[in-house]
């Protein structure tokens, strides 16, 4: 096979949230050899790049009619005649054609649909898997998840604030053993919340979505779902917070727990949760541009948790530098959609290792089956992916990928 690019085919599809989104198909020599669709975020960052919508009738206005149009037109003419093994040269022609710094002109969903439709045949024409190709010879292994068992913030209805409350089955030696470890504790949460009385319904993400009087109640029941499945917390299972806290910031202070405190403030309810609860990981604690309390909270607590920055960042180079520059987190959340093309995304992933920031690779509330994130972060030996609950195909797809490979992928990253 020449390895050439002779077509590129976008449509409509619908995400788990029931919202339209892009997936394009790649198209070598005539043969269909990439398909790949775009997720969504709720809790998005101002900084990222731009999600076309169409705004009309149709939809709720949430149509990606245009992203798609701009695909099947504009990109399919640049792209047709590329090889598909030069990722590097068909982002770049993406980012010159759309001419604009956040890909407001072709959309960040149409030029990444393409862009990952793209490495995935180039995958297929090495005749390696996406990981390995991904990989380049490099270091790969298999991440610690961080599993998304309760839910709440905008991924949810509930008055809870804490948009993710995560575990994080660290201490075992392979990665189904640790897979299946966070499945039982999801069970077991389940059952737990159930003899409380408040089992409702699921988040965006497939974890359970109670009503709780305080934030803190879910690391209670955390806790206690880890201990009910037989696991020793702090040892063999920890917990991961995504606070997503910009979604309750009022640009001077914080709205959480039903009182409005300042980031110094929420920072030390921070370190009284780090002190009492098993607590690794805790990402967006502030919100996306109030970097003081962001460079203050990482010298006081950096050395005990890791603090990880997703708003804050957007998976983007030049707020990343800021970041390492400031000493303002110690990790970072990677969103292949924040930033838009797979090119980028490998490159901040480079950028913050040589920082020696923690990397994780990260899911979006509305997801698909596309699983392309579990063979990155095995290819780019990131160390850990979050995506969501062990439950519901658009995040189990994820899971079971990577299930798959650790067939062939035996080693498994040993953190926290
Ligand atoms: C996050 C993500 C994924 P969203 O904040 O980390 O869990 O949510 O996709 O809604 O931004
Ligand atoms: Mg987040």
């Amino acid at each position: 096979m020449s390895g050439i690019i002779t077509d590129l085919k976008a449509r409509t599809i619908i995400d788990s949230r029931g919202n339209p989104t892009v997936e394009v198909d790649c198209f070598v020599d005539g043969v269909l050899l990439g398909r790949a669709a775009v997720p969504s975020g709720a809790s998005t960052g101002s900084h990222e790049a731009v999600e076309l919508r169409d705004n009309s009738d149709e939809w709720l206005g949430k149509g990606v009619t245009k992203a798609v149009d701009n695909v099947n037109l504009k990109i399919k003419d640049l792209l047709v005649g590329l090889s598909v093994s030069n990722q590097e040269e068909i982002d770049a022609s993406m980012l010159s054609l759309d001419g604009t710094t956040n890909k407001a002109n072709l959309g960040a969903n149409a030029i990444l649909g393409a862009s990952m439709a793209a490495i995935r045949a180039a995958s297929k024409i090495s005749e390696k898997p996406l990981w390995k190709y991904i990989s380049k010879g490099q270091k790969t292994s298999l991440p610690v998840p961080l599993m998304n068992i309760l839910n709440g913030g905008a991924h949810a209805t509930s008055n809870v604030d804490v948009q993710e409350f995560m575990v994080v089955p660290h201490g075992f030696d392979n990665f189904s053993e640790a897979f299946r470890a966070g499945t039982e504790i999801y069970h077991a949460l389940k059952s737990v919340l159930k003899e409380e009385g408040l089992l409702g319904g699921v988040g965006d993400e497939g974890g359970f979505a109670p009503n709780l009087p305080r934030n803190e109640e879910g690391l209670k029941y955390l806790v206690g779902a880890i201990n009910k499945a037989g696991y020793s917390p702090g040892t063999e299972v920890s917990i991961a917070l995504d606070v997503a806290a910009q979604e309750f910031y009022d640009g001077d202070n914080y709205h959480i727990d039903n009182r409005i405190i300042s980031g110094k403030e929420l920072g030390e309810l921070y370190s009284s949760w780090l002190d009492n609860y098993p607590i690794v990981s805790l990402e967006d604690p502030f919100g996306e541009d109030d970097w003081s309390s962001w460079i203050d909270f990482t010298k006081n607590e950096g050395h005990r948790v890791q603090i990880v920055g997703d708003d804050l960042y957007v998976t983007n180079p030049t707020r990343l530098k800021r970041g390492i520059d400031e000493s303002a987190s110690n990790a970072i959340l990677i969103k292949l959609n924040q930033i838009g093309t797979v090119s980028e995304t490998l490159q901040v992933i480079e950028m913050a290792r040589k920082a020696n920031f923690g990397i994780i690779i990260s899911h979006r509330s509305g997801e698909t089956s596309d699983d392309i994130i579990a063979d990155i972060s095995v290819g780019t030996n990131s160390g850990q992916i979050k995506t969501g609950a062990p439950a519901r195909s658009d995040r189990t797809a994820k899971y079971n990928q990577l299930l798959r490979i650790s067939e062939v992928c035996t080693k498994y990253t040993k953190l926290f």
